[in-house]
């Protein structure tokens, strides 16, 4: 392990408890579930593993802190929110040290993720300030129209393991910024930066009950009790589209808010004017942030003929070159995947790709354990038949098609269930505005690999989810509207 890396002091000043009404606590019965470091296969600490009886509490504090919390000042809300920003700023390099040893990837793309993740809540905080109403004379003339926006209410936020502290930032933010009270449920494989979060927002002041964090190893039976429950008000979830279509049908028994950010398969499109140098840096972010671990990340690669060659080429020897490694060793730029079943499932999707006639450029096997590795991987000539045309790879594997002509390729583009985001690169600022507007992804890159942003709206059409995240309408989400008539002769 890296000298800068202390893992027991890092893992010491984590709460292995849940944390409902403002205090840590074991789970109901004692029981613990062991969260594993990706990178050796070892079992790294234990954590309280959560009940249904314990979700319920943790639903009893958030209604009880709702009213209190509700009726804060804003500005109080906004400080809270900044004062989290900063000691998670203060305390990147030990939070990204935890990152690494529960999620895997390297120490570089941790520290990027504190501050992108640390990002929403300064954000956020310089909105918490700029929640505003509305005023109307009624077109008829007599009445008043007054429009004020109230938070939602006790809200459970469920997120997954892949970008364990922005995700659940992502979401707390803005339930802050609205007033809403919460129960956060971590993944099961990710949930010590999720504690820590919690830590630090109780430290920078937030009141008990506002923010309760159920970690556990039986996510449908924690879920299902508070969305059956009658007092929540909101689910706001990122993860498989699988378990987001079975909590879009479990929350419609007491009319839930959802807000749902599911997987992606997004499009990567290089046009023959494409900048070539341009398009394989943006393809590196693209694929490789996060070890292909992302929902934005580019799963479907469709190059123009003339420029395919040397694309794939150029790709290929970028991506060949990366060091592969434990993300705490120094150098290591592609940590293990999250588990054996990720690990497993990849290589799988590649050689089905090969069983039905792609080349393989780069990579294209697993190395004997232990950890959870797989090479970076390019593969051209894949059939459209291939499951990774259709399935989310989420892995650090591009798989290359080429195409002829700007209506062939966005009908490929988005012969897809999903429509979470494409890239596009082309230096014809005609021809990449016509794709982004026909492409049915709720994000567009153009000329540029990267689209997450706190101050952008982040979500997806089709089958990619519902609701938005960041940005302005990132609160919105955990407001509902009301309006007041007011008779004024
Ligand atoms: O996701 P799950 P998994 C995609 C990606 C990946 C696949 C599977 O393609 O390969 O999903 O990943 C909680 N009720 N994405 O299995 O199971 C779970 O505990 C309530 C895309 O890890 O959806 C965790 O907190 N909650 C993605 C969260 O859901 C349940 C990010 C996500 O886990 C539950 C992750 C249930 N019945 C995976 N079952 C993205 N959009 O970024 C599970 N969970």
């Amino acid at each position: 392990m890296n000298s800068t890396v202390h893992e027991a002091e890092v893992l010491g000043n984590v709460e292995k408890g849940l944390l409902i009404g403002g205090q840590f606590r074991p789970a109901t019965g004692g029981r613990t579930f062991p969260v594993e470091n990706p990178a050796t296969g070892t079992t790294l600490c234990e954590v309280a593993d959560g009940t249904s009886r314990d979700a319920l509490e943790a639903l009893d504090a958030a209604c009880a802190a709702q009213a209190s919390w509700a009726a804060t000042a804003p500005r109080e809300r906004s400080e809270i929110l900044r004062r989290a920003y900063d000691l998670l700023v203060a305390r990147t390099e030990e939070i990204a040290q935890l990152i690494t040893l529960e999620m895997g990837k390297s120490l570089a793309e941790s520290r990027s993720e504190v501050v992108y993740g640390a990002e929403f809540f300064r954000w956020y905080s310089e909105e918490a300030v700029r929640i505003q109403g509305d005023f109307t004379v009624e077109p008829g003339g007599s009445g008043r129209i007054m429009l004020m926006r109230q938070p939602v209410g006790p809200s459970l936020l469920i997120t997954p393991w892949n970008v364990p502290l922005a995700m659940p930032t992502r979401k707390i933010g803005p339930a802050i910024a609205a007033g809403c009270t919460m129960i956060l449920k971590p993944a099961e494989q990710t949930p010590l930066t999720a504690l820590l979060l919690a830590s630090v927002l109780t430290e920078a002041g937030l009141p008990d009950g506002v923010l309760n964090v159920i970690t556990t190893s039986e996510p449908e039976a924690v879920a299902a009790p508070l969305v059956h429950d009658g007092r929540l008000r909101k689910v706001s979830f990122t993860g498989s589209t699988e378990v987001g279509r079975k909590l879009i049908v479990s929350s419609a028994d007491k009319v839930l808010r959802t807000s749902m950010e599911l997987g992606g398969n997004a499009p990567f499109i290089v046009c023959a004017d494409a900048d070539v140098d341009a398009a394989v840096d943006g393809a590196m972010i693209a694929k490789m942030r996060n070890i292909g671990e992302a929902c934005i990340a580019a799963n479907r690669f469709y190059v123009h003929a003339d420029v395919a060659e040397e694309f794939t080429e150029k790709l290929s020897a970028r991506m060949g070159k990366m060091v592969v490694g434990r993300g705490d060793e120094d150098g290591a730029e592609v940590g293990p995947l999250i588990d054996a079943a990720q690990r497993d499932r990849v290589a799988e999707l590649v050689d089905d790709a090969v069983r039905r006639g792609a080349r393989v450029r780069t990579g294209g096997t697993a190395p004997p354990g232990p950890g959870y590795f797989y090479p970076p991987t390019v593969l051209t000539d894949v059939s459209p038949a291939a499951r990774l045309r259709t399935e989310e790879i989420f892995g650090p594997v591009a798989a290359i098609s080429t195409f002829a002509d700007e209506q062939e390729v966005l009908r490929s583009a988005n012969d897809t269930e999903s429509g979470l985001v494409s890239y596009v690169y082309s230096r014809d600022i005609g021809r990449a505005l016509r794709l982004a507007e026909g492409l049915e992804t709720g994000m567009v890159g153009l000329n540029r690999g990267f689209v997450s942003n706190p101050a952008a709206p982040f979500g997806g059409m089709k089958q990619s989810g519902l609701g938005r995240e960041g940005g302005r309408v990132g609160i919105e989400e955990f407001l509902e509207i009301k309006y007041v008539a007011v008779e004024v002769d």
